[in-house]
């Protein structure tokens, strides 16, 4: 029986059996397998991040994107695939949806404000099945508003 591969040995391994571009395989691309990017903050305190759809790869890159903590986060989107896509990304309020024709760049301001994991993807065609879904991890804890008025609870 071969070992499972490691989250280090995952990305040798999907690039070896081809699954790391379309159609070379059945299966595709897994999801969230991809490069780790983080956001950079600025001096005004929003964050700032670039996100690309690499050509024929049909991957968000980077695939999981960190940020710091909660907050307002300012995103910008490169399609350079020769397809054209979408994004739906998650937002406090409202979820914010942009249309992406090949070649094309495009914005996004999204409040994230608590910790914990938020999905976005490209909705059309069957982008997501074929790879082009990610992940937006927010670091941190709850901010001081948003919490709970009890007592202070053990912490692992
Ligand atoms: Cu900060």
């Amino acid at each position: 029986m071969r070992p499972m591969a490691t989250a280090e040995d995952l990305s040798a391994l999907v690039s070896k059996l081809g699954l790391d571009k379309q159609n070379k395989a059945t299966l595709g691309r897994l999801i969230a397998h991809g490069n780790l990017g983080y956001a950079e903050e600025g001096a005004d305190g929003r964050m700032h991040a670039q996100i690309r759809i690499p050509p024929d790869e049909l991957v968000w890159d980077p695939a999981i994107l960190v940020l710091p903590h909660g907050g307002d986060l300012d995103l910008e989107i490169f399609n350079d695939d020769q397809n054209t896509h979408c994004a739906l990304f998650p937002s406090n309020g409202d979820s914010q949806f942009i249309w992406l024709p090949i070649h094309s760049r495009g914005t996004a301001a999204l409040n994230l404000g608590g910790p914990g994991y938020y999905w976005y993807s490209s909705p059309i065609g069957n982008d997501e099945g074929r790879g082009l879904i990610g992940a937006i991890v927010v670091l941190g804890d709850v901010p001081q508003q948003a919490r709970l008025d009890r007592p202070d609870q053990p912490r692992p």
